[in-house]
């Protein structure tokens, strides 16, 4: 794709600003430094997947994709923007006995938008590693970088459940952070901007790896795409300085 090709895809594709940045997955979700989740109005949208459904193969299969980003993403978009006219009409009738049931169900739904929306861009079909910025913080963190690597593998693998493996910028502390998120919400921490997350739902890998999570948790470490947490890290630095 040349140049003037990938900025019309990409303006197609959620009317997206293009970032200074060699990252075209990223500048196909991103709209002024943060994923593109909603449209003018606020209601939630799916972007299309930045690659097509067998990009990741024979680590990730095209069916898997499919069914992941179509049914369980788009899925977690639907509820969403369900769960908004819930709270709405709620709010309009004044009758509040349920709006905490669509509260929690919105965070739970949004939470998995986000996250999702988020790994997708998050893996690519070539062996990347941190550099720059990125790299002396993992260092200044961590140790090194196989460090945190034996770090984010084991906190994925050990997920009680479902849920999701995360590097994340913590602005607070001004420093990047591991943690194990349960479900797409619990387990957080406020202010956190997640650079890397693996799913490690059963949906996201059951049909190739059966129950071995581990396997899979192993096989998507090759596909993660550090120049785009290395991206997300420096809008997180912007965003927050
Ligand atoms: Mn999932």
């Amino acid at each position: 794709m040349d140049r003037k090709h990938f900025f019309q895809n990409s303006l197609i594709v959620g009317g997206a600003t293009i970032l200074p940045s060699n990252s075209l997955f990223a500048a196909s979700v991103n709209e002024g430094g943060i994923d593109k989740l909603a449209d003018k109005d606020g209601n939630f949208v799916l972007q299309p997947l930045p690659y097509s459904e067998s990009f990741l193969e024979p680590y990730v299969d095209a069916e898997t994709m499919h069914l992941h980003h179509t049914f369980h993403h788009g899925g977690a978009v639907k509820g969403a923007n369900a769960d908004l006219k819930m709270i709405k009409k709620a709010m309009d009738e004044a009758n509040l006995e349920t709006v905490d049931f669509w509260t929690k169900k919105l965070a739970y739904h949004f939470s998995s938008h986000v996250l999702h929306s988020i790994f997708w861009t998050n893996l690519v079909n070539k062996q990347t590693s941190p550099t720059g910025e990125l790299l002396s913080r993992i260092e200044k963190n961590f140790g090194s970088y196989d460090k945190l690597k034996s770090y984010i593998i084991s906190t994925s693998k050990n997920v009680d459940g479902n849920g999701w493996g995360i590097l994340g910028y913590q602005p607070y502390s001004d420093s990047l952070v591991v943690f194990q998120c349960e479900n797409h919400e619990k387990l957080t921490q406020w202010g956190v901007i997640p650079l890397l997350v693996i799913d490690v739902w059963e949906h996201a890998y059951y049909l190739k790896y059966k129950n071995k999570r581990t396997d899979f948790v192993d096989a998507i470490f090759k596909l993660l795409n550090w120049d785009n947490a290395a991206q997300r890290l420096d809008i997180a630095l912007k965003l927050t300085k």
